[in-house]
């Protein structure tokens, strides 16, 4: 595979998935350089919408497609937002007013538990009946203030109790050593890497 097409609207995601991937000289080209339109999301899982999107980024383009579905599960919210954390408050979509939103449902909850989920798929063409796929997860607690000015979404939100950092208090390259989407990203592959030797 020489190139691959990254499923994705979101500039983080793009950002935080080319910089995994730079080790393995694969020509990284995100859907946007083919006009792409968003894809369609309307299932309960992350890894349905996953596949949704890479099955529709390769179908428009013709390449292989990684998308990634993923979203922040608060434990005493039933797992909410969940596969809605980009729109969570609604459109047009905002993560302040998401991060608000969260904040706002937690009040006087004392169990801070969460966690990030992501779902990868890899598709080597648009009918690929044996897509690549992977997934991990990041847990950590949600803080009753936001604290760090990096990274997207829920992450001025999200502490990592080991680090006792924020994720928009850690640099990409730290983020990605230990994130759900690092984690799935490597767990990714090791599974291409099987298939090819
Ligand atoms: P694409 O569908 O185009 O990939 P999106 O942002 O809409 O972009 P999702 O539907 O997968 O992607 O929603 C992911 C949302 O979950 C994202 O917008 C954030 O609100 C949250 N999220 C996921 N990973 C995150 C991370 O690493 N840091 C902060 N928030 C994250």
């Amino acid at each position: 595979m020489q190139k691959l097409v990254i499923a994705t609207g979101n500039a983080h995601k793009l950002h935080e998935i080319s910089t995994l991937l730079q080790p393995l000289g694969i020509e990284v080209l995100s859907q946007s350089a083919f006009n792409v339109p968003e894809a369609a999301e309307p299932h309960c899982t992350f890894i349905e919408n996953a596949l949704a999107k890479a099955r529709h980024a390769a179908r428009l383009t013709g390449l292989p497609a990684l998308a990634d579905d993923s979203g922040i599960c608060v434990h005493a919210l039933g797992g909410s937002p969940g596969v809605i954390s980009a729109i969570y408050a609604g459109e047009p979509r905002s993560d302040a007013r998401n991060n608000e939103k969260l904040l706002a449902a937690m009040h006087g909850i004392t169990d801070r538990r969460a966690h990030y989920h992501c779902a990868l798929v890899l598709l080597r063409h648009a009918d690929d009946p044996q897509p690549i796929i992977a997934e991990g997860q990041w847990h950590g607690v949600i803080l009753e203030t936001p604290r760090g000015e990096g990274g997207f979404g829920y992450d001025p939100l999200f502490l990592d109790t080991t680090l006792n950092q924020t994720v928009a208090e850690i640099s990409t390259d730290n983020k990605n050593r230990v994130s759900h989407r690092g984690k799935a990203l490597r767990a990714l592959l090791e599974k291409l890497r099987g298939e090819m030797s």
